[in-house]
């Protein structure tokens, strides 16, 4: 188009393609776009973080994580669109007008990539550890807190190996750094996943319901995002304790935004749908699927700034 970007919302892109689009995004809009790299994978990609707003720094803020499991393509297609919609349509969301929304929309760069041109159910990284017979962690069970409870595997072959330690991954090392050296603590940190229509609250460690102050906040918000997005396309996304409504998974970023960074507002959100088509979802039904998350941040926002 006019504005030289290559980017659409009616077919998944490529990492190359995706790292362009927010390039060209920051480029073209200074002011309120700032990119940044947060970490380098395993197999040396850089993972890049994008920060949209007026005043970065001295706002609240709302930090995406998507994509930290390779095959689950809507998560950084849906980040992506919300990037776009944030700085060309940003009328459109005065929810978020005094905050500040950072994305990371491929958390897992190589995994994607793999999963893109070898293996389409790829979840995992593509780190080579000591087993000679499989690769790759599990990003979203390497995580600090809790690591290595319930959910999880010692087991290199499995779909959700938890790594040899926490934090043993680039990935999940290079972006609790960055959550750690920000100056401020985020209000909120929502992990973008496929699929299922869910809205996860912490924690997720076992069903034992472990709670904290502020619980029936995030779940109040949790089914106020659930509503919001009914009101859409009817579509029912299901808010309760991740354990629960879910599985018990330890060592997931939400668990340890709660439990350590020690930010508010910690979701983890399955996007569309709801198994018909699961990690294979037409791109037909890309905008819908973003919508549903603009949705769900645009209510996430009215809670942060309290409107
Ligand atoms: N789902 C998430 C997973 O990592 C989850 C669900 C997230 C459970 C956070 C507990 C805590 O397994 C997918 N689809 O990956
Ligand atoms: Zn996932």
């Amino acid at each position: 188009g006019a504005s030289g970007l290559r980017m659409t919302w009616s077919s998944y892109h490529s990492l190359a393609d995706i790292d362009a689009f927010l390039e060209q995004t920051a480029a073209a809009h200074p002011t309120t776009a700032r990119e940044s790299v947060v970490s380098t994978s395993a197999e040396g990609r850089p993972i890049k973080a994008i920060t949209l707003g007026d005043a970065p720094g001295r706002e609240q803020e709302i930090v995406l994580v998507c994509g930290q499991h390779a095959r689950e393509w809507i998560a950084p297609a849906a980040c992506t669109y919300l990037v776009n919609e944030l700085v060309v349509n940003r009328a459109r969301y005065p929810q978020l007008k005094d905050l500040t929304v950072t994305v990371v929309p491929v958390a897992n760069p190589d995994g994607y990539e793999y999963s893109r041109t070898f293996d389409r159910r790829w979840r995992k990284n593509r780190r080579s550890g000591s087993s000679t017979r499989c690769q790759g962690v599990d990003l979203n069970r390497n995580w600090g807190y809790k690591w290595g409870g319930e959910g999880t595997s010692p087991d290199p072959c499995t779909e959700n190996y938890r790594g040899p330690h926490a934090f043993s991954e680039p990935e999940t090392r290079g972006l609790r750094d960055y959550f750690l050296s920000r100056t401020r603590k985020p209000a909120a940190v929502v992990d973008i996943h496929s699929y299922g229509q869910y809205i996860l609250v912490p924690y997720g460690y076992d069903r034992q319901g472990h709670m904290y102050s502020d619980y029936q906040d995030l779940l109040s918000v949790g089914r106020q995002m659930s509503q919001a997005i009914y009101q859409y396309k009817g579509k029912t996304f299901r808010a309760g304790n991740a354990a629960n409504v879910i599985y018990p998974a330890a060592g997931s970023l939400i668990d340890w935004a709660k439990g350590t960074l020690g930010s508010k507002y910690d979701f983890g959100l399955e996007l569309r749908d709801d198994g018909r088509y699961g990690f294979n979802l037409p791109a037909g039904q890309i905008i819908d699927a973003s919508t549903e998350l603009a949705v769900a941040v645009r209510t996430l926002g009215t809670a942060v700034s309290g409107l």
